[in-house]
């Protein structure tokens, strides 16, 4: 048998009811931000962002990568000129960037059938160009339209071998190299932008990081 409160419990009860104010369905919190980081996370919708280096052999990518990753993991001493064989497949680095988790990969520049495989996994492009090496820019450049056509998102970039004293500038990279391909100097339809660094010190100089991080910074725009 259920028993039932008494009368007096029962009114009570309902009248309470009555005073209590209707309260409003619950809404979401707002976003509050307390880091930048957060922010482009937030504008980003998602945890994961995917960075692909590509460029023609020799140009500097592994180097590049090496530094990325001594740029994001203190512990890792990054591989000194000259112990960097060839790459023959790809190389990958996991790091937080803004609280994000971005993979970077490396595919080797004579593996140029194999960039296409990562094409459309990539959010965020690299393009090493030596910029010493002035006679190899129209292929740069061909190459670098390809990677263009295949992919979206931004784009930077990199004038390495700076510490060469015949380097080409980022102005003289962006004519010779970036603009053939189709890639203007700034208004284009994706953010892109030319770095000029040496690969050789771009953890030491900051440089890494901070293509890394205008590069997942700019997925959010
Ligand atoms: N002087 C100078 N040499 C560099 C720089 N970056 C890379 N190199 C050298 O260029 C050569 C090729 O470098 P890698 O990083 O292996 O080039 P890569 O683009 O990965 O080449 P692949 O794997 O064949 O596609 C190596 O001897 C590097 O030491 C730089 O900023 N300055
Ligand atoms: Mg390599």
């Amino acid at each position: 048998m259920v028993r039932r409160a008494p009368a007096r419990a029962r009114r009570a009860r309902r009248a309470r009811a009555r005073r209590a104010p209707r309260s409003p369905a619950p809404r979401p919190p707002p976003p509050q931000f307390s880091l930048a980081s957060g922010f482009i996370k937030w504008l980003v919708a998602r945890d994961e962002a995917r960075v692909l280096i590509v460029g023609l052999a020799g140009a500097g990518k592994t180097t590049f990568l090496e530094h990325v990753k001594g740029a994001f993991n203190r512990a890792h001493a990054p591989a000194p000129p000259g112990a960097i064989p060839p790459t023959r497949g790809m190389n990958l680095f996991k790091t937080g960037v803004f609280d994000m988790s971005v993979t970077v990969w490396d595919v080797g520049g004579s593996l140029r059938d194999m960039w296409a495989q990562y094409y459309a996994e990539a959010d965020a492009l690299v393009f090493c160009v030596d910029a010493s090496d002035r006679a190899a820019f129209p292929a740069a450049s061909a190459a670098l339209a390809d990677a263009l056509r295949a992919t979206s998102g931004p784009v930077v970039v990199l004038a390495n071998k700076q510490d060469s004293p015949a380097a080409a500038r980022a102005s003289e990279v962006q004519d010779a190299v970036c603009a053939p391909a189709g890639l203007p100097a700034a208004g284009g339809r994706r953010p892109a932008r030319v770095i000029e660094l040496s690969a050789l010190r771009a953890s030491a100089d900051g440089s890494a990081r901070a293509a890394v991080e205008w590069l997942i910074g700019a997925i959010a725009r």
